[in-house]
Parts: C-alpha cells; sequence; structure tokens
C-alpha cells in the first residue's frame, strides 16, 4: 500500500447551484462517494474535514428569480434550506454547509482577488460584449440566447449548446437576443480582469501530466485535452449586478466570475467552521495551507476544467495554498436510460424519494454505489434498484444478520456464546474475512467505490456460506458445543459488517449496531473475531431491510411515464399547415353529423371498432375505425360524431366500411373523436 506522505485530508464535495434541488446524479456522481471517503478516513482516526456548501451566485439563480417575480436571495435561501436538508437526511456528514452569501465568504473571496490584483496576477482587458439598450445591461452568458454557429439549434445560450456540447461565447451566437427583454443586443466595449492562464500552462502540464498520472483515467484525459490546447486568459469578472463586487475602484457594476468565487467558498466555509469550533477543528490555515494536508475533491465530469486548470492556477497565482491532491471525478447518471435534466424533470429528487421510500436511504446509497458512474456513464432504473435491494439487501446481507441472531437468540437467550476449538472450516472462513479488510481499504484508497462496497457484501455472503455448511440447527441434538463456536464466529461476522458497511450504509449500520450493542468500534477491528465478549447480551433483533413490492416499482414507473407525457404536451409543435385548397375543394367533400346506434369490437383485430351510425338516411350505414385502442366501445353509444358520407367504400377485415370517423390526433399520437357542441339532428351537413 501506499506510504502515507500527509497527516490530515482536506475533502470538498463540489457546491450545488442553488437554484434546483438534489437528484440522483448528483448524489451518485458526488456526495455519496465523498461521504463514504470521509466516513471511512473517520473510521480510521485520521484527520480529516468535509466540506460543502450552496453555490449561490451566477446567472442561473438570476434568471429562475425574474421568472418567479422574486429576488435572487428569496432563490437561494430557498434552495439551500431544501439542499441541505437533503443532505442531511441521507446522511452526507459535512463538518460544514455554508453558502457563498455569506459575509465571511464575501469578505474571503473579495481579498482573494484583490491580493492578485494587487500583485499584478491579474490582466486588464477591454473587449467587445452583447449590451442590452432597453435593460441597460450587458449580458452574460446565459443572458443571451441564439442560433448555435456549429449546429444551429436556436436556442443555444451565451455560454454553451446544449445540443451539441460546444463551448460558446455570446460574440458567437447567430441572431443573438437578450432573455431579460427580448430585444437585439448591441455590441459595446467593456472591461474586465482576466487571469492569464497561458502563464500557467507549463506549469499545469508538469503538475498533471507528469505529476498525477494516477488520477482517475476520465479526469487526467480530459485535463490532457485541455493542456494539449493553447490555454487563453479567462476573464475573472463579469458585467452583471448579482455576485460579489469587484473590489476595485471603477468596476461598479461588475461582480466576481461565479467560477472565480465558488472554490474559494470551500476555503472560506472551513474558515467559518474553524472559526466556530476551533478547538475541535483548529485554524482554517492548517487546512489549505500547510503542505503536510492533503486535498481532495469530489465533483461531476462537467467541473474538471475548473478543479484542475482554473483554481489550481488561481491558488498558485495567490501563492500560499496547497493544490489539490486529487480530483475524483464521476461520469454521468442516467435515469431509465435518459439523460437526467431537471429542466425535463426527468430525475429522481431525493426529497420525493423519500416521501415514497421513508427511511430507505442506505438502498438508495446502496444502490447508486453499486451502479455508480466511476469510469462511464452509468444507468438507474426501477428495476434494478429492487432486484439489488431485494436479491442483495434482503436476500444476501439482511438474511445472514437475521440467521445469526436468531439462531443465537432460539439457542443462547440472546448472549454471545464463547469459541470452542476450531475446524478447518472455521479457521477457512475466518482468513476469508479477514482478507476482505485489505481488499476494501484498497479500493477505498484508490476511490473505486463500487469495488469496495461489492467487497464488504462479500463478509455477508461468506457469512450465509458458513451458516450453511455447519448447519447447526443439525449439530445442536448431537453436539451443543459445536453450536456455540458457530454462533460465536457468525457473530464476529455480523459486528464485522456493521463496520465494513459504516461508510456505505450508515443508517442500518448504526441499527445493526445497536442490535449487537456495538458501541465502540473502528477500521482496525474489521477482520477480528473478538469483537464481541463470550456472554455479551445481545438486544431484540428485527430485520435490517424489506423486499421492496413490484407495486412500488410500477408507481415509480407511472410517475416518470406521466413526466413524458408532460414534456411531450409542452413540447407539441402543431404539424405545417398543407397546401392551400379552394372552396370547390372542400365542397367536394361530404362531411356530415352520425348518430352512433351501436358500436363493436371487430373480431381479430386489435385496432378496428365497427359502428352502426344513423345517417338520417333511415338505413343504418357501418363504418370501420381505426380507434380500439382509444375506446371502449360501449363509451362511444349514443355519441354524435362527424364522418365524410362519400368517402369511396373500403373492405377491411371482410367488412365494407361506408364512409370515415373523423378524429383529431393528439400529440402522442392518440386519436380523439370529434364531436358537436350542441344536439344536431343525424345526417345535418357540416360546412
Ligand atoms: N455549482 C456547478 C455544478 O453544480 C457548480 C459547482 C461549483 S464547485 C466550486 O455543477
Ligand atoms: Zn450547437
Amino acid at each position: 500500500m501506499e506510504e502515507k506522505k500527509y497527516k490530515r485530508t482536506t475533502v470538498t464535495a463540489a457546491l450545488p447551484y442553488a437554484n434546483g434541488g438534489v437528484h440522483i446524479g448528483h448524489l451518485a456522481g458526488v456526495y455519496v462517494p465523498s461521504d463514504i471517503y470521509v466516513r471511512y478516513l473517520r473510521l480510521k482516526k485520521e484527520e480529516v474535514i468535509f466540506i460543502g456548501g450552496s453555490d449561490e451566485h451566477g446567472v442561473p439563480i438570476t434568471l429562475r428569480a425574474k421568472k418567479e417575480g422574486v429576488t435572487p436571495q428569496d432563490v437561494c435561501d430557498r434552495y439551500h434550506k431544501m439542499i441541505k436538508d437533503s443532505f442531511e437526511d441521507f446522511g452526507i456528514s459535512f463538518d460544514v454547509y455554508s453558502r457563498t452569501t455569506s459575509e465571511i465568504h464575501h469578505k474571503f473571496a473579495s481579498d482573494f482577488f484583490r491580493k492578485l490584483y494587487d500583485e499584478g496576477k491579474l490582466v486588464e482587458k477591454e473587449s467587445e460584449q452583447l449590451y442590452d439598450e432597453e435593460a441597460k445591461q450587458f449580458l452574460a452568458d446565459r443572458y443571451v440566447m441564439g442560433e448555435c454557429p456549429h449546429c444551429h439549434n436556436e436556442n443555444a445560450y451565451g455560454d454553451q449548446c446544449e445540443k451539441c456540447g460546444s463551448d460558446l461565447s455570446p460574440m458567437e451566437l447567430i441572431n443573438p437576443h437578450s432573455t431579460i427583454s427580448g430585444s437585439k443586443p448591441v455590441v459595446k466595449t467593456t472591461k474586465n480582469w482576466y487571469l492569464p492562464l497561458n502563464d500557467y500552462q507549463e506549469w499545469l502540464k508538469q503538475w498533471i501530466l507528469e505529476e498525477h498520472k494516477e488520477w482517475r483515467p476520465n479526469v487526467y484525459g480530459q485535463c490532457k485535452s485541455w493542456l494539449d490546447m493553447d490555454l487563453q486568459p479567462r476573464a475573472m469578472t463579469r458585467d452583471l449586478n448579482w455576485g460579489i463586487p469587484v473590489p476595485v475602484e471603477g468596476a461598479e457594476g461588475k461582480v466576481l466570475y461565479v467560477w472565480f468565487d465558488a472554490p474559494i467558498g470551500y476555503i472560506s466555509n472551513t474558515k467559518e467552521l474553524c472559526d466556530r469550533e476551533p478547538e475541535r477543528f483548529g485554524t482554517w490555515q492548517k487546512w489549505w495551507q500547510d503542505p503536510e494536508s492533503r486535498l481532495v475533491h469530489f465533483i461531476g465530469k462537467d467541473n474538471i476544467v475548473f478543479h484542475c486548470v482554473i483554481f489550481p492556477s488561481m491558488l498558485k497565482a495567490h501563492g500560499d495554498y496547497i493544490l489539490p491532491d486529487n480530483v475524483p471525478s464521476n461520469e454521468f447518471l442516467n435515469l431509465e436510460n435518459d439523460k437526467i435534466s431537471t429542466s425535463r424533470n426527468w430525475a429522481v429528487w431525493l426529497h420525493e424519494y423519500l416521501v415514497d421510500f421513508p427511511n430507505k436511504q442506505d438502498v438508495l446509497r446502496y444502490v447508486l454505489t453499486a451502479n455508480a458512474p466511476e469510469t462511464k456513464d452509468n444507468n438507474f432504473t426501477w428495476k434494478d434498484f429492487q432486484e439489488r435491494n431485494n436479491s442483495e439487501l434482503v436476500a444476501v446481507y439482511g438474511n445472514f444478520v437475521n440467521r445469526a441472531l436468531q439462531l443465537t437468540w432460539k439457542y443462547w437467550n440472546g448472549v454471545v456464546p464463547s469459541c470452542g476449538d476450531l475446524q478447518e472450516v472455521d479457521r477457512q472462513t475466518i482468513q476469508e474475512f479477514k482478507d476482505v479488510k485489505e481488499k476494501v481499504e484498497g479500493y477505498l484508497d484508490v476511490f473505486k467505490f463500487r469495488e469496495a462496497q461489492k467487497e464488504a457484501m462479500n463478509l455477508a455472503r461468506i457469512g450465509n456460506r458458513y451458516i450453511t455448511e455447519c448447519e447447526p440447527w443439525k449439530v445442536w441434538k448431537t453436539d451443543p458445543k459445536r453450536v456455540e463456536t458457530i454462533l460465536n464466529i457468525s457473530l464476529q461476522l455480523v459486528a464485522n459488517l456493521s463496520i465494513a458497511f459504516e461508510p456505505f450504509l450508515p443508517f442500518s449500520s448504526k441499527e445493526l449496531r445497536n442490535m449487537i450493542g456495538l458501541d465502540n468500534y473502528d477500521w482496525t477491528q474489521l477482520g477480528s473475531t473478538e469483537i464481541l465478549a463470550a456472554g455479551h447480551q445481545l438486544s431484540e433483533p428485527h430485520l435490517l431491510f424489506e423486499k421492496i413490492e413490484d407495486e412500488a416499482i410500477d408507481a415509480q414507473l407511472k410517475k416518470l411515464e406521466d413526466t413524458k407525457k408532460e414534456n411531450e404536451a409542452a413540447n407539441y409543435v402543431a404539424e405545417p399547415i398543407k397546401k392551400e385548397v379552394s372552396f370547390d375543394d372542400f365542397e367536394k367533400m361530404d362531411i356530415r353529423v352520425g348518430h352512433i346506434v351501436n358500436c363493436e369490437k371487430v373480431k381479430k383485430s386489435k385496432k378496428l371498432l365497427q359502428f352502426t351510425i344513423d345517417d338520417g338516411s333511415g338505413t343504418p350505414r357501418t363504418i370501420l375505425s381505426g380507434i380500439a385502442a382509444f375506446y371502449e366501445p360501449e363509451q362511444l353509444i349514443g355519441k354524435d360524431v362527424l364522418f365524410i358520407a362519400n368517402f369511396a367504400p373500403r373492405k377491411m377485415m371482410g367488412i365494407e366500411s361506408q364512409g370515415m370517423i373523423l378524429s383529431a390526433v393528439n400529440f402522442d399520437g392518440s386519436l380523439s373523436v370529434t364531436t358537436t357542441l350542441g344536439e344536431v339532428k343525424p345526417g345535418s351537413q357540416v360546412g
């Protein structure tokens, strides 16, 4: 194993924008892995701090506020609370969860900028920017929309085209319009301050490409493709009125770029915590400036350049800081084979999950880790969620624990029996579970959380196999002394499980420790056969996990199906109008009102319904219509409908259809029969 060169670890998790809730994509990508890592280090009694917070600046928050008619601060207040609550609910064990609108942060980020400015580390540059003359405002990033110069998507943003994924600048958009007033912007000159990333390029190449080859391939690869291009100076200020004012004279109406202030939020949040609890955490400098501290950033893949190129350049420019030692970044998690999207509401929101699956935080944590998008994009499906719960958590882990505890209660009244002479099967089992410790550690140390969790689960498999092989219920009749040993070893395994799973499944681990009365525990005990002393009294056992039934899964799938429908309806664009026709053309069609006298299914056809229509002629008319998928025949009997009376007769399924019933084709392809508003005599003409 790698030698420990550091004294303590500063762990950060990306600061989510305070303009929406937290969904499973966030949890899987950043917050569960970072939490597992921190819990692991804490269990090992290492010195560690876990920093989180909300990112409350940036244009999307102001746009949302504008749309809702509230202030940006209102938006932040609402979502900051919601996000913070979700993290707490799911056991994401931040030492501090603060926000970038805090006073401490404003001052800290402002001072950071001012130092770079005073030392001439920033370059002042004039540039041409789009300006909204009606709103009297420069249009940064998302304030402009227009046509993408690459794929010609008409709804591209000033900073990015979501269709083809290109990075854009507002000036590149074709036919730009302001999202504030809708007007066509003009070009105006403005002044901003830039970090000359080009000056840091050689150093970045050395530091990342040579000295950090151990970073995950996806992270290393993205850095390499950036560093293979020529880095350009990047503006660290914006013409905007929401954010941290630029602390320079003559910079009125300008704020720090959100990606300048947000990562500094990691530091200012640390300061907030250390100021509040100095005895426990010491000084913030210790975590950020002592070379014996190791910095680890957990982020999503869209944040790689900011954490590996821009922020380190800022830290380097400042000069007083340590640099990240690793930046474990995950790929994306899809939901039911579709990209998770806040705007399309294609997500599983944490607060909604807990309403539908109360107290099942660990199930979601487990599934998201088992399926973590560590090396490639991955997919969350509700079927897989159910499957992993039922056949792994319930059938393997829960089952083993339950067997071991129930047997102990049955034969020993819930008291830990003593361990007698070992047989071969015991020795083998003990060796197997001793090996698990090293395996789990080996994976956790290199951020391979899926594999690590698999190894933890392996302990339960070992346990199940052991009990099945030993058959204590049979041995009991002939050799009760032997049963004592079997139970002792099984219970030691249960105790091991409660420790091994603690980083991954903190809620059920705690529950399990309560059942076995394990108060003092740490990582070094993993693999031990002496965690529970003989004679120790266990508490009343109960099931750790319960089966998830099909109904619960079907309800989730239905919810997503409904979302899809809503999106389709919202995005529906009517078909283009057909070529013009004359009145004469129209007159050729004889459209009439018919009264449905009878309606029935056509045998052997899934599509067709057979109608008997009163068309006013006195002779019933038969019409076939392909709407069986959308109506039960009884629903239509007695209704007045519109039909084409002079449509050439056609034979279908051996029946002659004399006309055509008119239906509207809905956005989703479903058909809706047209009818009249008032009562009209059958046979009346439509025109
Ligand atoms: N708020 C982007 C994001 O949520 C951004 C992360 C900031 S980390 C300093 O994807
Ligand atoms: Zn595009």
